[in-house]
């Protein structure tokens, strides 16, 4: 069993939902939902269903180094790059029926608007440090280098395309003058150091009451989570630069300014803000600003630091906002027991899963789920995928109700039959059904959606032990009352999974709900035992899920093996 919390988490009147956001200069795969986006996409859908007020935000990150550099290297602007990814990346998550209240982006003005006053306000506070230093410039282009734009030779391993920030081929982190013959990306000529101004925003100065916030108040958190947390406070934290010396960004909202813009992970977070602004412009501070409301960051494991420290300690210096109650970052999902990586185009993207699966998101829905990295990587693989759509989606849900269906279309005309008394085992079973609300809850409420995912699975388990020992196609001959009874019973299941699921997956949940004629269901009524009422007519029976073949996954596995080959071959 798992451990209760003990959390030290209050009663809140509504709950805002955040999610990273992604870098627009790249589709998503599938590392990006299972982390990310299924996780907050099943809490927000759950917190609807029970009728709690819900804000869900979503948006691209669209500055920083990586994109302008690619823009760079592409000849076009760093805004034609983010818009080319943008309206891929809003599509796939609208495939995928991720729900957020809205999916906008850091490019937007209001973003802009939002992002500078916010540093503003905490410059006229007083809450930065201006520091000069010395950095690479590159006389040819006339700029600063960021850490990026600078290739040299690794002082560690002696790899001679190693970047300023860090050298790939040993993985050592590097600052750029470190760099053993340093060369300019831009322009490729040998950059020269020259003083520049940036802001800091003074970690050390938060580092009391971050200690106490997070390593006291907040144990309740995962463990993964407080750990990155717990080594970074112990290490003690130091001023970082929220600034940077690039020409694609929120430029610094201070006279002198010029050429600077705002660091990116200085921006992003705001975006969550900037972005609840654009949806709710009248009453955005109610989520921000009110400490009823429960903020809920949903991120992958890299963005910790930046979640959990460095954004509350933002947050704290303007001083008029909530911090997050929770940070429930996930692990990385492997992908056939290696790292995904974009560059090596090592990934399955939900493009062209969309395009190769049609209708089947649920699928994907079910298995990243299933096969969560909550507390450890783990690991996707196609045959995994395969075995749990036929063995579960198919064998088990579908082929429940659709059991249900079809022998309730059979004897009873297609509507629900009245039931008469129940036996001992209806009304163990009945138990059974009921109990799966209380332990689902337990389990969602505390971010472990693979346990609940495995308890809404123990629902339709539950329903398919129930027929195959009442064999009501056998007492249908004898005992046409009892049939009614068993199918009574199996209905109220199909219509609490119908219930269970749709956090999970939604598609399936409203394929449910169609067949069962009755759109609309609320999380209260699961577990409930007549929530379909006698003589309430259903519809023609549909199969929920297909198997999936074998050749189907052969071709996956095949593309996967090109593109390893194609990388060698590089
Ligand atoms: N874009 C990093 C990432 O995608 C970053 C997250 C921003 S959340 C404010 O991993
Ligand atoms: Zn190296």
């Amino acid at each position: 069993m798992h451990p209760k919390f003990t959390t030290m988490s209050k009663e809140y009147k509504r709950t805002l939902i955040t999610s990273a956001l992604p870098y627009a200069n790249g589709p998503i795969h599938i590392g990006h939902l299972a982390g990310v986006y299924i996780p907050a996409d099943i809490y927000a859908r759950y917190l609807r269903l029970k009728g709690e007020e819900v804000l869900f935000i979503g948006g691209s990150d669209e500055h920083g180094v990586p994109i302008a550099l690619k823009a760079k290297n592409e000849g076009v602007t760093p805004q034609e790059i983010v818009d080319r990814y943008h309206y891929i990346i809003k599509k796939s998550f609208e495939d995928f029926g991720i729900s957020f209240d809205i999916y906008s982006r850091t490019s937007s003005e209001i973003h802009y608007k939002t992002a500078s006053g916010f540093f503003r306000k905490l410059y006229d506070k007083d809450e930065f440090i201006e520091k000069a230093s010395e950095q690479y410039y590159d006389d040819e282009a006339r700029q600063f280098l960021a850490d990026r734009y600078i290739t040299g030779t690794c002082p560690h391993c002696g790899n001679d395309r190693a970047y300023g920030d860090q050298c790939e081929a040993c993985g050592t982190a590097l600052s750029p003058l470190e760099l053993l013959h340093p060369k300019s990306a831009i322009s490729g000529s040998i950059p020269v150091l020259k003083e520049t101004k940036h802001w800091y925003l003074p970690l050390d100065k938060h580092e009391a009451w971050l200690k106490q916030w997070i390593l006291e108040d907040h144990k309740e958190w995962k463990p993964n989570v407080y750990g990155q947390c717990k080594s970074w406070l112990d290490m003690g934290l130091q001023p970082r630069a929220v600034s940077r010396d690039l020409d694609w960004g929120v430029p610094v909202p201070v006279e002198g300014a010029e050429g600077k813009v705002l660091y990116v992970w200085f921006d992003a977070p705001i975006g969550y803000i900037s972005n609840t602004i654009e949806h709710s412009p009248g009453d955005w501070q109610k989520w921000w600003k009110d400490s009823e409301t429960k903020l809920v960051h949903f991120i992958g494991k890299d963005n910790i630091v930046f979640h959990c420290i460095v954004f509350p300690a933002m947050l704290k210096a303007d001083g008029s906002y909530i911090l997050p109650d929770n940070v429930p970052a996930n692990e990385f999902l492997n992908l056939e027991g290696d790292k995904i990586s974009t560059s090596r185009n090592w990934a399955v993207w939900l493009h062209e899963y969309m395009e190769d699966f049609p209708d089947k998101q649920d699928v994907l829905r079910y298995v990243l789920t299933a096969n969560a990295p909550e507390t450890k990587d783990n690991d996707f693989t196609w045959k995994d995928f395969q075995a749990r759509n036929n063995n579960e989606l198919v064998a088990v849900l579908g082929n429940f109700v659709n059991r249900t269906l079809v022998l309730t279309q059979k004897y009873f005309d297609g509507k629900v039959p009245t039931h008469s008394e129940w036996t001992d085992y209806d009304r163990q079973t009945l138990d059974e059904f009921l109990r799966i609300k209380t332990e689902m809850e337990n389990h969602l409420d505390h971010y472990r959606f693979r346990e609940a995912l495995k308890e809404a699975m123990n629902l339709a388990r539950i329903g398919n032990k129930y027929l195959a020992d009442t064999e009501p196609w056998k007492t249908a001959k004898t005992d046409i009352e009892r049939t009614a009874t068993i199918l009574n019973v199996s209905l109220q299941i199909t219509a609490g999974l119908a219930i269970a699921f749709e956090p999970f997956l939604p598609f399936t949940s409203n394929k449910i709900k169609q067949l069962i004629n009755r759109p609309e269901l609320k999380w209260e009524q699961l577990g409930s035992i007549d929530v379909l009422e006698a003589g309430h007519p259903l519809n023609r029976p549909e199969l929920l899920f297909e198997k999936i073949e074998e050749d189907a996954i052969e071709k996956q596995v095949q593309k996967l093996l090109d593109a390893r080959k194609a990388n060698e071959s590089k």
